[in-house]
């Protein structure tokens, strides 16, 4: 699938949640046109008792003029037809911060090292993503191994998104509490 048509993504085989449960750090994102997380995001994801997917997730944002702090946000999944294909309601812990309701299709992961992520958020009549966010995300804060960084390259390119990435830096800033930080 690599004429970008969002419906011939290839996804996850066989995706395990419960593999997937427990935090991974974004690496590296994709971001969506709008308000979004900038760096320091990392995610936390579990299976509840009745086998649904929960997330917490974190990241800072800069808020009107200049007010830097760590968003923390929620998210609920739905399941579809596919096991590797959700629905996701999320919501910030303040009121300011944006809700939504999004894909969220996990494209491949080796559950202990690295996943790939992709939502597309609106698409054209070609069937082209026109709004699509993406995370990497890798079990290590310090980045993927060099050995998964070929799988990733690979799955960028199927995305469509190679060379749309940005750096997802982490120095501790959301570490600590959640919400609450002033600069
Ligand atoms: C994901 C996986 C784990 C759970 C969740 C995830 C998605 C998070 C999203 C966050 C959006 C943040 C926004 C921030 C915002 C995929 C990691 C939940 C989609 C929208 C501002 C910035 C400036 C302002 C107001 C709000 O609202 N930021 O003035």
């Amino acid at each position: 699938a690599q004429d970008c048509v969002v419906d011939n993504i290839q996804v996850m085989k066989d995706f395990d949640r419960y593999r997937y449960a427990g935090t991974w750090y974004a690496v590296a994102k994709k971001d969506p046109s709008g308000l979004f997380l900038l760096d320091n995001i990392e995610a936390t994801f579990k299976i509840e008792d009745d086998g649904r997917m929960t997330a917490t997730a974190k990241g800072r944002v800069i808020i009107l003029n200049n007010w830097e702090l760590c968003a923390q946000m929620f998210g609920t999944f739905e399941d579809t037809e596919d096991p590797a294909k959700f629905k996701m309601k999320y919501w910030g812990a303040a009121a300011h911060l944006q809700n939504g309701y999004d894909d969220h299709w996990v494209i491949d992961t080796d559950y202990d090292n690295y996943a790939i992520h992709y939502s597309c958020r609106q698409t054209d009549v070609d069937g082209t993503c026109l709004d699509s966010y993406s995370f990497i995300f890798s079990r290590h804060p310090t980045g993927l191994r060099p050995e998964d960084q070929k799988i990733v390259t690979q799955k960028k390119q199927e995305l469509c998104l190679l060379g749309k990435y940005r750096r997802v830096a982490h120095t501790g800033y959301c570490d600590n509490s959640g919400e609450k930080h002033l600069s």
